[in-house]
């Protein structure tokens, strides 16, 4: 396939943030460069590029950090990056793929989705993860960033992260719902609660069955919305099947339940953005969580069906 051909509205690009800075371990860092770099990718049947990877303006190899405000710095930074990236990739009318890093990024990512589609609290989102991620610095134990970033593009947390390229929230409660939340502190699922965003715990989905409980999420976030995305943190699957991530919970979705029902995304035009984050190559086994992010990435992404529509 010809750079030309790659090039074509329609064509995946790929961002990748090489940030761990809102997490408490910083691997996660490593995670882009070693998917990219894996040539897993190119069992994707899809014109994509790897249109760049992004560093924070220093790594955690450079200078040590406590979790907290003295991270925040190279945050904002790479989340603003990440933002003006995904915002070219739009306008090029690529799909843009963020590739974590922490998922703190997904400031960055949706900022720059909804800056672009004119869809700030118009857009939804369904984030799937083990964690809620909606604490703010009042609520947070360990004060780690990536634990927020949620709350923040619902508008609660710093001006920064709330207001990455227009004046927040970029997130409207009532169009974002979670899957697979079964670790949490009190202070985030209140603030939640409060604003009437819904969950979808890990104890709906063994009751329902992830397949139920994804349609409803997909119905949910398409209803009076211009656009919808999706952000997989991976520590939302057991470890069994992803044990490379940043914070590892027991009792997590299953790939295999969860694979075939993501397909139904594949053609959907109202699916504008995919992140993917949390990914820990040094704590990966046998390549189990590379291998997770590959099946991810062909069951979501346009089949081959498509890429014969664009060489034509
Ligand atoms: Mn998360």
């Amino acid at each position: 396939m010809n750079q030309e051909i790659k090039q074509a509205p329609g064509c995946i690009a790929f961002i990748g943030i090489a940030s761990g800075w809102g997490a408490q371990v910083r691997e996660t860092e490593k995670g882009p460069e070693v998917l990219y770099k894996s040539g897993v990718l190119s069992s994707l049947h899809i014109p994509w590029v790897w249109k760049e990877t992004l560093f924070p303006l220093k790594s955690s190899q450079d200078i040590h950090l406590p979790s907290g405000v003295l991270t925040l710095p190279y945050i904002e930074d790479v989340c603003k990056r990440t933002a003006l990236s995904v915002v070219d990739s739009l306008q090029k009318q690529h799909f843009p793929v963020v590739i974590g890093g922490d998922h703190t990024v997904a400031v960055g990512t949706w900022a720059g989705v909804t800056f672009q589609l004119k869809t700030q609290q118009k857009f939804g989102l369904i984030w799937i993860d083990a964690h809620m991620d909606a604490h703010t610095m009042e609520t947070s134990p360990s004060q780690a960033y990536h634990g927020m970033p949620l709350a923040d593009l619902l508008g609660y947390g710093e001006s920064c992260l709330v207001n990455v390229l227009e004046k927040g929230p970029v997130l409207s409660p009532h169009h974002v719902c979670l899957i697979g939340v079964r670790s949490y502190e009190e202070g985030e699922a209140a603030l939640l609660k409060r604003l009437g965003v819904r969950v979808y715990y890990m104890s709906d989905v063994q009751k329902s069955g992830f397949e139920n409980i994804f349609q409803e999420a997909l119905h949910y976030v398409k209803q009076d919305t211009d656009g919808f995305g999706v952000t997989i943190d991976l520590d939302a699957f057991d470890p069994e099947d992803a044990p490379g991530v940043g914070t590892p919970e027991s009792q997590g979705l299953k790939a295999q339940e969860v694979l075939p029902t993501l397909t139904r995304l594949q053609h959907d035009p109202d699916f504008k953005a995919l992140e993917i984050v949390e990914y820990n190559p040094e704590r990966d086994r046998d390549d189990k969580t590379l291998s997770l992010v590959r099946d991810l990435l062909i069951n979501i992404l346009p089949n081959s069906e498509m890429m014969q529509e664009i060489d034509i």
